[in-house]
């Protein structure tokens, strides 16, 4: 008799047999949460305006201004943002699986919001400053005169504590990634489009080592033909059935 495999069924089986399960996320699986992803038309205020253009150092330094107005529309909108059913999947599925690391290029805290523990932040957080003369991460002093925020400490301008275009991945970040890909024996690339890199590169790194590429996404992707299994459709919605999948066959294995 032969068994017809659907690709989400392939995916709940990769996983089962996982020692390392290393995840990597993008913007799309907090598009559920109502944050717009970075290929999704920038609304209102900033639709005229590309995030390549505005997420750079060379911008910040011609007008700090614009781009702390940038910034604060943004925090406004992760702070009323929600986990969604992706993000809490992801945190119940390091619970089934042996080992999970999961490096987001995310900067909008809801994996830890969900639940999720030890999560890399590739591209740093949206949510804290960093003073821009000490490189440290701090408080903002009450009596900004310029109406910028200004180091607690020093006095000097804050920015945010997040990686722009050009500059290097946090080199914590960048190793931790590295050698959890190295690693793994499931990779999973969930909401990327896969085109920034280092992060990009991290599907790669996995698969030279042998790994099994799951892919979750709306839309197919540079990585899609690297992938052995590639599940298009909403995050929210697929990694939940994949964990009652898992859920279901430990059961079984259970005799429950
Ligand atoms: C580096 C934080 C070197 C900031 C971000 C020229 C000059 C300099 C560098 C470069 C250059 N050319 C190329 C580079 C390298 C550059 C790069 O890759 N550029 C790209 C544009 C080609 N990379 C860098 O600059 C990196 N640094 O190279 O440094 C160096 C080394 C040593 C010393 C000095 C320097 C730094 C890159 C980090 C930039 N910072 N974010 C902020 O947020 O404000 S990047 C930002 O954009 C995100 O973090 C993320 O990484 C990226 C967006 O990508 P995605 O997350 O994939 O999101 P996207 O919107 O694109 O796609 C969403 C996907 O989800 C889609 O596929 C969609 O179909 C899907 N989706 C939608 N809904 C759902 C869904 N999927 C599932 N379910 C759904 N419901």
């Amino acid at each position: 008799m032969t068994f017809i495999s659907t690709p989400l069924a392939i995916a709940v089986s990769a996983l089962r047999a996982a020692r390392h399960v290393c995840v990597l996320t993008g913007a799309g699986i907090s598009a559920e949460s109502g944050v717009p992803t970075f290929r999704d038309a920038q609304t209102g205020l900033w639709a005229k305006f590309r995030p390549e253009d505005l997420a750079t150092p060379e911008a910040f330094a011609r007008d700090p201004r614009r781009i702390w107005e940038w910034y604060e529309w943004r925090r406004e909108l992760v702070r009323g943002a929600q986990p969604n059913a992706g993000h809490r999947a992801l945190a119940e599925l390091a619970r089934i699986v042996p080992r999970l690391t999961l490096v987001t290029q995310n900067v909008d805290s809801l994996h830890q919001r969900a639940g999720s523990e030890g999560v890399i932040e590739y591209h740093g957080n949206i949510l804290r400053d960093r003073c821009t003369a000490e490189g440290i991460v701090t408080d903002r002093s009450p009596l900004s005169v310029t109406g910028l925020p200004e180091c607690a400490r020093c006095g000097e301008l804050l920015r945010p504590d997040v990686v722009w275009f050009g500059e290097a991945i946090p080199r914590s970040a960048l190793l931790q990634a590295d050698v959890a890909a190295a690693d793994s024996d499931v990779f999973m690339a969930i909401g990327t489009a896969a085109v920034v890199y280092p992060a990009a590169g991290l599907a790669e790194r996995a698969l030279r080592s042998g790994a099994k590429i799951i892919e979750i996404n709306t839309e197919s992707t540079e990585l899609t033909p690297l992938a052995d299994v590639a599940l298009q459709g909403p995050s929210g919605q697929l990694l939940p059935q994949i964990v009652a999948g898992l859920r279901e066959q430990r059961g079984q294995r259970a005799g429950l």
